[in-house]
């Protein structure tokens, strides 16, 4: 059978419970949206396909409860994420405080050097704002990381995180000489 993708790469959601984790992801894979909260328990995941530069890229995308009760299970995934994505609410104060924790979080349980991201989310009710948006920046800046608002419900940016997340992975795995030619890396390691 003729292998449906080029690349596979895995990413992870983490951040407060409510920020709309869940919903950015369905709006993702399935571009829909539902108002009714329903608070993930541990673990899921949703895979989407999607085309960079003519290459099929299959995103497999992990959904982390944000209560503190499940931190133990959901933890043990970062370590096989190539990527980490923290979302905040923006009309939620202590969601972004948090991000401070996530950030430590990551630090203890994640793999060195792991990409991040930063999303400020629910970017669509203007009026309850809390976070402005140069200050999601300014913290995505002293952390050297990509920084978007998003809106779940509004379908906006959901597209160009998948894209930058595909993009940052493709990076990071294409400076590792075993991924550009795997060939002779083999053979070099059969050599030792
Ligand atoms: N207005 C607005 N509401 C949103 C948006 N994203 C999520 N919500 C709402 O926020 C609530 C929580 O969304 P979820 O995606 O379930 O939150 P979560 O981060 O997955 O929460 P946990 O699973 O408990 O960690 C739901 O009622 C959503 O409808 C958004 O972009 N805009
Ligand atoms: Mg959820």
């Amino acid at each position: 059978m003729a292998k449906k993708y080029d690349f596979l790469f895995k990413l992870l959601l983490i951040g407060d419970s409510g920020v709309g984790k869940t919903c950015l992801i369905i709006r993702f894979a399935e571009d829909n949206f539902n108002s009714t909260y329903i608070s993930t328990i541990g673990i899921d995941f949703k895979v989407k396909t999607i085309d960079v530069d003519g290459k099929k890229v299959k995103l497999q995308v992990w959904d982390t409860a944000g209560q503190e009760r499940f931190k133990t299970i959901t933890t043990a995934y970062y370590r096989g994420a190539m990527g980490i994505i923290l979302v905040y609410d923006i009309t939620d104060d202590k969601s972004f405080e948090n991000i401070q924790n996530w950030m430590k979080s990551i630090k203890e349980n994640a793999s060195a050097g792991v990409s991040r991201m930063l999303l400020g989310n629910k970017c669509d009710i203007e009026a309850k704002r809390k976070v402005s948006k140069e200050t999601g920046e300014k913290l995505a800046k002293d952390h050297g990381i990509s920084f978007f608002e998003t809106s779940a419900k509004s379908s906006i940016n959901v597209e160009e995180v998948s894209r930058a997340g595909a993009a940052v992975s493709h990076f990071k795995l294409w400076r590792r000489r075993s991924y550009r030619n795997p060939v002779r890396s083999r053979a070099r390691q059969e050599r030792r």
